[in-house]
């Protein structure tokens, strides 16, 4: 559908002087303005129409939940089960959706769900969690929805969190280890990437602002700096990296899963904090991976994995997480290069019917064939309309939500594929899918009153934070 709208288009633009030389007689007939206002009508009935189709998805996989996981952490839509991350649930779906519900003004939903995590939700618990997962998904959601409702027990919870957090930092660097016990504050994982130790100040630096302690600024700040500081002399980071020592494990250099949310928080926190630091940070980062990791000897833009100390070129692989870069790009100011990844992202999603984990972009051949459900392409689109108002990025988000549709949608919710080529589908639906990729799509039709893109900035789990400092 969006390749033949396109062929439309391409016709219609090489017949653009012939309209623009019948457009005077044409008017005549019209006054000036009346077939770009029908237009715009036209636009507008078919995005409400398309909104409320992804708020009636939503409605579908949040039923699902309801029904079969309620209580716990992610709904498992084949077996109709649940699936829980610890020993005790932590409430990980209905902490991260909480905020679409709210955006999608599902307002029964949105208060029944916040008045349950109100009662039900402590993070007194002796389990080892994730860091990264849990700042993003779970301090990142109450974050957003404590400034969405004024809730102050949401932000008492981040509070406590946030405070049971802390111990990560107590390393060799002052980068976080990977995992922390939230009752017993003991640490354990010194081998860690730039996304895991980079992905933390939008989520630490909004509970300093909010609860006028610096300590969480201060220490999700210094993690960022002492990985920038350990960049290589070509200004690259690698894989993996020991927070104890502050040496390399891997040195590879890429944009995908594992390093991506570094390079997205570093723009993202000087235009949140004003942190000129991070600015300076970021304007630096880009330029080296524009430099060494862009690749277009395939006639289109994609992002390579290259050593991070000489910049040789080591794999020509991309999937459903690159996605994400176009918008960075696009808030960074990149316009350009932005729509040409997205053109490239685009036509990884329609080659197979739906984007994969992992392919060689050089011969489109898939080498990781599953789909999580992930959002990144969702949200370049939804940054690129926003940016261009190109009624293309419209068409790519139609595409995306039919394809989800056809492919993930079970009678409990929707599930992750096992594989893009079979569409044979996983017993997974992961909180990001409410979180991010249908908030992403639902944002993308709604009208622009519902959030402005440019009044808030979106952590990397699409939890939308307002400056209000
Ligand atoms: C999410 O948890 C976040 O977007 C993260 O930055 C990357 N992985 C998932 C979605 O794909």
């Amino acid at each position: 559908m969006p390749g033949f709208c396109f062929r439309i288009l391409r016709m219609l633009k090489s017949c653009s002087c012939l309209i623009l030389l019948l457009l005077p007689f044409s008017s005549l007939a019209q006054s000036k303005d009346e077939p770009s206002k029908k237009d715009a009508k036209a636009q507008e009935r078919a995005n409400a129409a398309t909104a409320k189709q992804v708020r009636e998805d939503f409605l579908h996989a949040w039923n699902g939940y309801k029904k079969y996981a309620w209580g716990h952490d992610e709904l498992k839509p084949l077996s109709k089960s649940y699936h829980d991350w610890h020993k005790v649930p932590l409430l990980m779906t209905p902490v991260d959706a909480l905020d679409t519900m709210i955006l999608m003004g599902l307002k029964k939903e949105g208060d029944s769900t916040r008045k349950y995590i109100d009662e039900n939700l402590s993070f007194d618990q002796d389990i080892e969690v994730k860091n990264f997962e849990i700042t993003i998904r779970m301090l990142g959601g109450l974050l957003s929805s404590y400034q969405l409702t004024g809730d102050k027990r949401l932000l008492a919870l981040a509070d406590d969190l946030g405070t049971r957090l802390l111990p990560v930092f107590n390393s060799g660097t002052g980068m976080p280890y990977m995992y922390v016990n939230l009752k017993t504050g003991a640490t354990r994982g010194d081998v860690s990437n730039p996304a895991e130790i980079g992905t933390l100040l939008i989520e630490f630096g909004t509970l300093s602002k909010l609860t006028n302690k610096p300590i969480y600024y201060e220490k999700a700040k210094r993690a960022l700096t002492e990985l920038y500081k350990r960049r290589s002399s070509i200004g690259l980071v690698g894989s993996t990296i020991n927070v104890d020592t502050g040496v390399w494990i891997d040195t590879q250099s890429h944009i995908s899963g594992g390093i991506d949310s570094y390079y997205e928080y570093l723009l993202k926190a000087s235009i949140l904090f004003n942190d000129q630091d991070c600015a300076q940070m970021w304007s630096d980062s880009i330029a080296a991976v524009n430099r060494y990791l862009a690749d277009d000897s395939t006639g289109r833009l994609w992002y390579s994995t290259v050593d991070m100390n000489t910049g040789k070129r080591l794999a020509t692989h991309s999937g459903a997480l690159d996605a994400f870069l176009p918008a960075v790009l696009a808030l960074g100011g990149d316009i350009e290069r932005a729509e040409k990844l997205q053109a490239s992202s685009y036509k990884m999603w329609t080659t197979f019917g739906i984007e994969p984990e992992e392919m060689d972009y050089t011969t489109m051949k898939v080498t990781y064939d599953g789909y999580a459900l992930r959002p990144e392409i969702i949200e370049s689109t939804y940054y690129l309309y926003t940016y261009t108002q190109d009624p293309k990025y419209l068409e790519m988000g139609r595409t995306y939500l039919a394809d989800l549709d056809r492919y993930c949608r079970t009678d409990a919710g929707y599930a992750a594929l096992k594989s893009v080529v079979t569409k044979e589908k996983r017993d997974s639906m992961e909180s990001f899918f409410l979180a991010e990729t249908l908030k992403y799509e639902y944002l993308l039709f709604a009208p622009s009153s519902t959030l402005d893109l440019r009044s808030v900035i979106f952590n990397t789990e699409a939890h939308p934070i307002k400056k209000t400092w």
